[in-house]
């Protein structure tokens, strides 16, 4: 069963610790601080060279947060959110990297953060009633609670393009960028994909290459970012403000604290109220502002269509050639059925001379030559290729690691039609393995962050409830998460969102099934219901005595 040869793992050093965490992400790292605070042996396994998770990969240039910075920060250390200084709305890459790095040593995590660490199989062992996870180099560790902090869009995906392997030139992902960067300059470079990652590094490129070439598949939705360095006095407004700002992204449907849904109906709106509100929300530069600018956007698509119409209207008023605008206008699908981009001079980028957009949506890109790109017959000649296409998203890495729950069955197997949780944080037959930010949860749809905190302050309080009874596990009942994936579903069947071919569904993954993942309901509906399950006594999930109190707990 396992994947392991049985030698090897006989040689390998094994380490007992009271919980293990895959990835040292904002999840991970955070997790580590409440388990070990509450008295765990716990060791966190990282792939990556550094902590970071999403930020130690994605370097790609132009890569920056989409969420406001003083909302995309953890709340839960009062010293932490006084000390740290954002410089920008949206922070690069870089900054954000910077502050992961500083949580790390602040809280003197890293002594217990194995880098360069990859999982390859997590195994429960039910007599025991622990796991046991091996890494690639042989390392296993075994512990009686696994937690997946392995991150929503962190399994990068190259596109089944034939020929791949035949350029002769550089390529690389963008979600996995060397860490020295990449000099354009004087380069002739092909980015295949215009979703947030190539809408992102696209201007950036541009300023350095002699020649850019864009092959569009699908024209994504972008709403300009309007990003600025954030002011002293500003700043300080904040912080004085958090309690009271962190109060209502808790309670909200998005997590962002700038953001109110609005009460009317697109479709009762004048004209010229209209256009006056999607002007106030495209002036606002968030990703949220248009969506939430009425309360029908996701729930009509004739009043969906007309948010549309006002972005295609902005694209064309940015690019000057009419028949580059009319590409770059999306159509077939409503407006933030995929995800938003926030656009930081993406569009007028397409106004400079050096850059070229190439139409891959009714002819798809042929081959990959030894000299570049094949569409339709000819021949894109590129130095460089920039892959933006995307990531397995919520349920990649969790594929990627051999899960094996009571009697050896495996988590793939199980979600083999799509993934099947309770509350996006455990799954029936895995005893004590808890996910975070995990499928039939806000996460995507929401301020990472906040959902990250959330999860994580569930699960260390539903593990130091257990210890406190000697539980020897917890278990989510199939019962109930199938209510809970039937409350997703149909939350999701009433907005907009299925219309799409996004990631949301696994759609851009060939040969995955087309459910959609993320829980839709908002953090404050969410929060409430998994505050509810804890206060019952964790209804919905089997607590399990110790050898002294062989029973179910409760
Ligand atoms: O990936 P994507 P991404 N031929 O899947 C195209 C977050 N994020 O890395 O749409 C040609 O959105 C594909 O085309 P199509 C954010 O949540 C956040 O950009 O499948 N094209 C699409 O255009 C985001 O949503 C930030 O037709 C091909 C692109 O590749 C998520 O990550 C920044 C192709 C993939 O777009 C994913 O974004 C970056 C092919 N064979 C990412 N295969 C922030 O701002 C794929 N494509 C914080």
């Amino acid at each position: 069963m396992s994947e392991m040869p049985a030698g090897s793992r006989e040689a390998a050093a094994v380490t007992q610790v009271d919980a293990v965490i895959v990835g040292a992400g904002f999840s991970g790292m955070y997790l580590l601080h409440k388990l070990r605070g509450a008295g765990l042996n716990t060791v966190v396994l990282e792939a990556g060279d550094g902590v970071g998770g999403t930020w130690y990969w994605n370097r790609y240039p132009g890569a920056r947060v989409d969420v406001e910075s003083f909302d995309y920060s953890y709340s839960f250390s009062e010293e932490l959110q006084q000390e740290w200084e954002w410089t920008e709305r949206y922070p690069a890459q870089p900054e954000l990297l910077r502050y992961l790095d500083h949580v790390a040593d602040r809280f003197d995590l890293r002594r217990d953060i194995r880098l360069g660490t990859r999982v390859t199989a997590a195994h429960y062992d039910e007599a025991a009633a622990r796991w046991t996870v091996r890494c690639e180099r042989g390392e296993e560790y075994r512990a009686t609670w696994c937690v997946m902090a392995t991150g929503c869009l962190s399994s990068a995906q190259l596109p089944a393009i034939d020929g791949i392997g035949s350029f002769s030139g550089d390529s690389y992902h963008t979600a996995n960028w060397p860490v020295e960067g990449v000099d354009f300059t004087g380069k002739r470079v092909a980015v295949i994909g215009t979703g947030s990652s190539g809408i992102q590094s696209i201007p950036v490129i541009a300023e350095q290459a002699a020649r850019l070439t864009v092959f569009q598949r699908t024209a994504s939705f972008a709403v300009p970012a309007h990003n600025r360095a954030l002011e002293p006095g500003e700043v300080e407004e904040i912080k004085n403000r958090y309690p009271e700002l962190r109060d209502h992204t808790r309670r909200s449907m998005a997590g962002v604290s700038r953001v109110r849904i609005g009460r009317s109906s697109v479709l009762e709106a004048t004209a010229d109220e209209r256009q006056e509100v999607f002007a106030r929300a495209w002036a606002a530069g968030t990703l949220f502002g248009l969506v939430t600018s009425y309360r029908d956007v996701m729930t009509d698509r004739v009043a969906n269509d007309r948010v549309a119409d006002f972005v295609r209207g902005k694209i064309r008023e940015m690019v000057d050639d009419p028949d580059t605008a009319e590409l770059l206008c999306p159509r077939g699908f409503p407006f933030a059925a995929k995800r938003v981009c926030l656009d930081s001079g993406y569009y007028a980028t397409f106004n400079r001379g050096n850059v070229h957009l190439i139409d891959v949506s009714e002819n798809p890109i042929d081959r990959l030559s030894e000299h570049g790109v094949v569409v339709n017959g000819t021949e894109h000649e590129a130095d460089v290729i920039v892959f933006a296409t995307g990531f397995d998203a919520m349920t990649g890495s969790l594929a990627a690691i051999d899960i094996r729950g009571r009697n050896g069955r495996s988590l793939r197997d199980k979600w083999s039609a799509g993934p099947i949780t309770c509350l996006g944080l455990q799954s029936a037959g895995f005893p004590n393995l808890f996910f975070v930010a995990g499928p039939g949860s806000p996460s995507v749809l929401s301020n990472m962050v906040l959902s990250i905190e959330q999860h994580v302050e569930w699960i260390a309080g539903c593990i130091g409830y257990a210890r406190e009874r000697d539980v020897i596990s917890v278990e989510a009942t199939g019962q109930a998460e199938q209510d809970w994936v039937r409350h997703v579903n149909e939350v999701s069947a009433a907005l907009l969102y299925s219309e799409a071919n996004s990631w949301y569904l696994g759609a851009n993954v060939p040969g995955k099934p087309r459910v959609f993942m993320p829980y839709a309901g908002g953090v404050g509906a969410y929060r409430k219901r998994c505050d509810s399950v804890a206060a019952a006594g964790y209804e919905g999930f089997v607590l399990t005595g110790g050898p002294a109190r062989s029973h179910q707990v409760r």
